[in-house]
């Protein structure tokens, strides 16, 4: 017999069906056991009533392998309307050493480092499998709205020989006898893409060396990138990504409902309008909204980017708010300065619900401009030789942005801590979830 999903049973009332998947959970009432089957279509009931088979199915161990042939019969207050009755069951791979973690309560009561020291395991509990669920459906709408729009998906180099970000945030390795460097973002690569394609996105990994230990920084974060030519200025980035994140959200809100009803969460209103405020504005309405004075300083801190974003619910219905104008010295060399005040970039941070989920703006396309913009910042155009010369011959006002994909998981879900939304983190204390102190 052929293997069917647990999902297809209830169009099978009253035929003999032959499953396989995880024992979730066994539960004995009386003479009568419950046995629960994951696969990946979801969670079935198996009534088991021969007390032979009862006694056997005792002893196995919650996540052993197991195949169930038995007839469906619909049973309307389970979770798929329909249970297996009268089943035999053949245990293809017994689990043989139990779990310290029960995967089968509504949350795993650890603390999120223990739930990181077992992350291959952990990951199986519902909770998590409905966040990777919807994370992965982020991915699919994300690509299928662009490519809509007339993006071309692009896939750019991890291994570098110089920075792309400039900064200091670089990990360096060794490649053969040389020293080369991972990443921190697709950013020079988007930007030549421009040249071949006009409009491109790229699902890219980023390496970030920042001694940052928060709730949302990693190390190894996936970064939604896309640019764009011919644009008037950043305004129609900030549309074209306003335009993503809507198509994203009802697409998730319509598609994920069982996710969204186990996580229990309503996802960020972004059907209005997302409001723009320059950076200047941004920090007179903190000073306004709390009385704290940060309108000298030359980055938005954490906190005032919390209040934004309340501000942005409070007045305008939407959790999500655009900061537009950042401070020449606080953006990157690319970033093109603000015709009318060249004090200022036409650079734009967007924040979801407590932090910036995204940065992006209008690139400077002028070869000396740009020469000039890497010496502003001590950089040297030498490194920047291969990107520099798209700007020789013929490159269009253009723009783009970067999004995390894990801070986007996180804002979306509301999630206490981007590790949650990252299978596999790395940070300062881990590499790809498991403790340095382990690794030693
Ligand atoms: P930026 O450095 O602001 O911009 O990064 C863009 C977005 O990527 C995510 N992100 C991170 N997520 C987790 N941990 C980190 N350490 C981390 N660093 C960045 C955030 C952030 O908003 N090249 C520009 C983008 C552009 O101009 O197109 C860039 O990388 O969500």
């Amino acid at each position: 017999m052929k293997r069917i999903l647990t999902s297809e049973c209830s169009s099978k009332v009253g035929e003999v069906v032959q499953i396989s998947g995880w024992l979730f959970n066994l539960r004995t009432l009386g003479k009568i056991a419950f046995l629960l089957l994951r696969d990946r279509g979801g969670i079935i009931q198996v009534v088991l009533e021969d007390p032979e088979l009862i006694k056997q199915i005792k002893s196995v161990q919650n996540g052993s392998i197991l195949e169930v042939t038995g007839k469906v019969k619909s049973a309307p207050n389970t979770q798929l309307k329909v249970e297996i009755e009268n089943p035999q069951i053949k245990i293809e791979n017994p689990v043989l050493e139990p779990f310290t973690i029960d995967l089968t309560k509504s949350d795993i009561n650890a603390e999120l480092d223990v739930v990181l020291d077992y992350r291959p395991i952990t990951l199986r509990h519902p909770k998590s499998r409905a966040i990777f669920k919807i994370q992965a459906g982020i991915v699919q709408y994300y690509r299928e709205f662009l490519t809509q729009k007339g993006f071309t998906e692009f896939f750019g180099p991890n291994i570098i020989s110089a920075s792309s970000e400039g900064g200091a945030e670089l990990f360096t390795v060794n490649y053969f006898d040389n020293k080369a460097m991972l990443s921190q973002s697709a950013q020079l690569y988007k930007q030549m893409m421009v040249g071949v394609h006009e409009r491109v996105f790229a699902l890219m990994k980023c390496f970030r060396a920042e001694k940052s230990a928060t709730r949302r920084h990693l190390t190894e974060a996936t970064q939604f990138e896309l640019e764009m030519g011919f644009i008037t200025d950043h305004n129609d980035i900030m549309d074209i990504l306003e335009e993503t994140i809507k198509f994203i959200t009802e697409k998730i809100s319509l598609n994920y409902k069982a996710e969204l009803e186990l996580l229990g969460i309503t996802l960020p209103s972004a059907e209005k309008q997302f409001p723009r405020v320059t950076f200047k504005e941004a920090l007179q309405i903190y000073f306004e909204r709390t009385g704290v004075d940060e309108r000298a300083e030359i980055d938005l801190s954490p906190n005032a980017e919390k209040e934004l974003c309340l501000y942005a619910k409070e007045q305008f219905g939407v959790d999500y708010i655009f900061v537009e104008k950042f401070l020449r010295v606080k953006t990157a060399f690319y970033a093109k300065p603000n015709e009318v005040d060249p004090l200022v970039t036409n650079y734009f941070d967007l924040l979801c619900r407590e932090c910036e989920i995204v940065s992006g703006g209008q690139r400077i396309n002028s070869y000396t401009e740009l020469v000039d913009s890497l010496k502003l910042k001590g950089l040297n155009p030498n490194d920047f030789e291969d990107y520099l010369s798209i700007f020789k011959y013929g490159m269009p006002s253009h723009g783009g942005f970067g999004m995390g994909l894990e801070r986007l998981t996180m804002m979306m879900l509301g999630l206490s801590n981007i590790r949650e939304a990252t299978l596999f983190p790395s940070d300062l204390k881990r590499i790809a979830a498991k403790s340095i102190n382990q690794i030693k």
